[in-house]
Parts: C-alpha cells; structure tokens; sequence
C-alpha cells in the first residue's frame, strides 16, 4: 500500500503523527476497516457524490464541514472533547474527589474494556442493518441522511478503536480485530446487545430506530461521558454532539410520517389512508411499540450488580451526573424500581446502586416522551382523534425482570394465550411489514417524496429541499 500519511488522513486532536506505536496499529486496523465498509457498509452508491458532514476539528468551525463526498473517502476522524479544567476530578464513587484517569487503572482494566468494547460493537452494527436502505430511500435528502448516519457511525466505531489500540495494547488491538468480525443478525458471529442483531428491513423502521435506538446511545454515551477514565469520558463528550443528528433524523422522520397520514385523512375524509399509499397511525403505534421496548432493552438489568460495580468504581456514572443533588455514592440511598412480584407488577424501593440501569432507563423514558408529545401536536393541529402512546415499560422485554412475562401495552399481565391473539394488535404483523415494504420504491428526483411521507420544513445546512443531496 502506498505510503499514506495518517495523521493528514485521519484527522485528529489525539497527536497521532507523534505516536509511533499507535500509528502502526491503526495503519494494520485501516485496509480491514476500509474492506469492511465496502463489503458491509453502504450497499451501492459507494461511487457517488454525497452531501456530507466532516469533523475536522472540535471547535465550533471545524467539526462540521459540509462538502459533496465519496464515502470511501470520508475522513473518518479521531476527537476528544476539549478540556481545559486543569484539575479535573472524579465526580462520583469510592475515588470521588481524586483526579481523573489519563490511563487505565490496572485493577479496571477488565470492566473498562468490555464497556468499550460493547460500545464499539453496536456502531459498525447498526451500520449493517441499514445496509440496503438506499435502494428504497423516499428522496434524496433521506439517502443522504441514512449515509450521514453511517459514516458517522463508522467514526464512533474509530473513536473506540482509537482507545482500544491506544490503551490496550495486544488485547485493544485483538477486540478491534473482533469488531470487523461480528455481523448483525448471524447466529454464529452476533452482535453483542440484542437490538443490534434485529433487522432495518423499511424506512420506518430506519426513523424508529434513530428516534429510539440511536436515543439509547445519547443515555449511553452521556453516562460514559462522566467517566474517571478521562479519554473515554471526552470520547462520548464529543460523539454525543453527532448523536443529535441522528435523532432530529429519526423524529423528523416519523413526523414526516405522521403529517402525510393527517394529510391524506383530512382531505378524504377517511381513516384508510392505505388506500393512498400512506402508513395509517395505527401500524405506526406498533411500530412505536416494537422499538421503544427493544431498545429499552439496551440499558440491561433493572437490578444489576455490573451496574452497581462501574458505579462505584467510577467507570459509568448517571446522566448529568453532576447536576444530580445527592453524595454521589449512594451507599444508602434508595431508588423506586417496578418489580414483578408474584405474577404482578409492583413499585418496589431498591438500593441506588443497584438501580443504575434503571435510572437511565427512566431518564430515557422520560426523553421518549418529548418527542412522542411533539408527535401528537402534530395530530391534534390537524383535527385527528388518534393518540401515540409510549408502551408499558414491561412490554414485550427480553432482558431484565419483565422478560419470561406476557405484558400487554398498558401494563397488564396476562397469560400467554392471551398475548398470543393480541401479539398482532400490539407489534407489527407479517402483513404489516408486508405492507410497509411495498411502499419502499426509491424516488430520487431531487425535491421529489415518496408517497408515504410529507416532505422536511427544511432542507441540510440551508441548502433547499430540492438540493442535489446526493448526486446519482
Ligand atoms: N443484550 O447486569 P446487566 C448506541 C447481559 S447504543 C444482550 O444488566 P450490565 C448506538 C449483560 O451483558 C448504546 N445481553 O448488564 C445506537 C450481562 O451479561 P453477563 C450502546 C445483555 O453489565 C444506535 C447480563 O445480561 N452502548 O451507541 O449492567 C446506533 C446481566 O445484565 C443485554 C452501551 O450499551 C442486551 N440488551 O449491562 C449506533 C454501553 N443487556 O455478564 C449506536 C455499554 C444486558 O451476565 N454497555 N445483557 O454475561 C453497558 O453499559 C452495559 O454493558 C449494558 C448493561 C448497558 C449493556
Ligand atoms: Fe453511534
Ligand atoms: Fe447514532
């Protein structure tokens, strides 16, 4: 391979050029990285032009430039989060007070890795799940989004890469290996979190997913971010700015979704907006359904002694969790947690530490709900009786308490006959998804949309609607 200068190809604020043995291991990592993008990453449209956004650098000019790119050549960069505290110290757990980590403790090394390394994971995963969405994108502007979304994906996986090789040695260098190696959905090589190995077959579920999925990662990330290990913390601190994206892609998405089937229903009169090649409220409630409670998922046990653990042991704090009015330890506190006792759902008071997935959880919840409130604006400014409601918090699990149970939307427990008839008035049928697919055709006459979906308010960095996102 010819001779590629790194530091110029990769930009940074980690002073790559300076450090020799890192160069060399990213310089091994890159060709894998690249087959992997060409192979799993995007399919087709690798030779097109596309509108994108590029970190440059973390200040305010730089970490987004705006230029028409092939996506191989997208410069995916490395970035911390500037900070100037000169003295920065721990806010939470037993080293509480004491200056954060600049490299890991040896005793958190093993916790330290698997936390970045389950990070790592889900990036180039969700990646490959959104594979095949080009061919069916409802216009331009949705293409270039779903691209803006992978590639940077795809710098967030560099970002963990960047903290495996630089501070795990031969072991950060094998799990960087792993990480090209895993694929979403195959049952011999999977994705580690469950969300990560469902498909995004539909548009739909692209925007659901970036509402509710990628939303995890803001809880994530954020709880990450308070890390006492300090490259990580600053890592999450600047990915978090790229999160938001992702989301305003997933909430706009399925506003657009929502505004066109309030369309359709105003002017005809009629609740069958199927009938116009839309999607009716109802099918979008169930897919509200399916991927709030998947991705509800992700944030593990209700009660979790891991949890507890990295707490303590200042790996993960809380959201914000300098703003939380407390001793930041824990040790006594209690945390009102729902429980399944006895076949029946009950609050229960628990210990804090023991609850901190559940915390996130709640913050999460409670965030979902912004924008699902903002979703039903839309319905009642056009006149439509319909509601959107968030599902039980027990609904429909595979991790945690609630998992063996039969838990309907509104938080009945109920046995497994009855789930069974209802499974398709709650969740997405086969006919559903069916349904949904055949409305996936590919538009890509620039300001032209699909038929299922209302076109944005505004266009990418005020550029028009019917700007040439990506140039075909
Ligand atoms: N699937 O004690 P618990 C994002 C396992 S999204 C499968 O509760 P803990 C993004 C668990 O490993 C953000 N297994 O677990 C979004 C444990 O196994 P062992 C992703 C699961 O340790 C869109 C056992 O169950 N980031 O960035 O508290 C696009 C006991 O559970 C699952 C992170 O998740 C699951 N869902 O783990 C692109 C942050 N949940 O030890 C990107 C990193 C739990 O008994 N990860 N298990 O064999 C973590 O912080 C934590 O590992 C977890 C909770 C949140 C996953
Ligand atoms: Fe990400
Ligand atoms: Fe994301």
């Amino acid at each position: 391979m010819a001779q590629v200068d790194y530091s110029e190809l990769i930009p940074n604020n980690v002073d790559l050029a300076s450090d020799r043995r890192l160069k060399r291991a990213l310089e091994a990592w890159h060709p894998k990285f690249m087959d992997w993008w060409c192979n799993y990453g995007p399919d087709q449209y690798q030779d097109k032009a596309v509108y994108l956004r590029t970190a440059v650098s973390v200040d305010k000019d730089g970490w987004a430039q705006f230029d028409h790119v092939k996506m191989p050549d997208y410069r995916w960069g490395i970035f911390l989060a500037e900070d100037n505290r000169d003295e920065k110290t721990i806010n939470f757990g037993e080293h509480k007070g004491q200056p954060v980590w600049q490299e890991v403790p040896g005793e958190y090394r093993g916790p330290l890795r698997r936390l970045i390394v389950t990070q790592g994971d889900t990036e180039p995963a969700s990646v490959e799940q959104q594979r095949i969405l080009a061919a069916t994108a409802p216009s331009l502007y949705d293409m270039r989004n779903l691209f803006q979304v992978n590639v940077e994906e795809a710098r967030h996986l560099w970002a963990m890469v960047y903290l495996l090789m630089a501070h795990f040695g031969r072991d950060g260098r094998e799990e960087a290996e792993e990480l090209l190696e895993r694929r979403s959905g195959d049952p011999d090589k999977p994705r580690i979190l469950g969300a990560f190995n469902e498909r995004t077959p539909d548009w739909l579920s692209f925007y659901m997913f970036t509402y509710f999925t990628d939303r995890d990662g803001k809880y994530q990330l954020a709880s990450l971010a308070e890390s006492a290990f300090d490259p990580l913390a600053r890592t999450c601190q600047f990915m978090l700015t790229e999160e938001a994206h992702h989301m305003y892609v997933g909430e706009t998405g399925v506003a657009r979704v929502i505004q066109r089937a309030c369309d359709l229903m105003r002017e005809h009169r009629t609740d069958d907006v199927r009938k116009f090649g839309a999607i009716d409220l109802p099918t979008l409630q169930k897919y509200v359904n399916f991927h709030f409670s998947v991705s509800e998922d992700l944030f593990g046990a209700e009660q979790s002694t891991n949890a507890a653990n990295y707490f303590t042991q200042g790996l993960k704090g809380r959201y914000m969790e300098a703003r939380i009015k407390d001793d930041h330890l824990l040790k006594d506190s209690p945390y009102s947690v729902t429980d399944l006792v006895d076949g029946e759902l009950r609050q229960q008071e628990v210990p804090a530490l023991t609850a901190i997935n559940e915390r996130l959880r709640d913050d999460y919840i409670a965030d979902c709900q912004r924008g699902v409130d903002r979703w039903n604006k839309l319905i009642r400014d056009a006149g439509i009786d319909f509601e959107i409601t968030l599902p039980h918090r027990a609904f429909h699990r595979q991790i945690g308490v609630f998992s063996g149970a039969h838990v309907t939307p509104q938080g009945k427990v109920v046995d497994a006959a009855t789930w069974a008839a209802h499974e398709y008035d709650w969740l997405p049928s086969p006919a559903d998804h069916e349904y949904v697919q055949s409305l996936m055709q590919q538009v890509t006459e620039p300001g032209r949309f699909a038929s299922w979906i209302a076109q944005p308010r505004i266009g990418i960095n005020n550029q028009p609607i019917e700007f040439p996102y990506v140039k075909l």
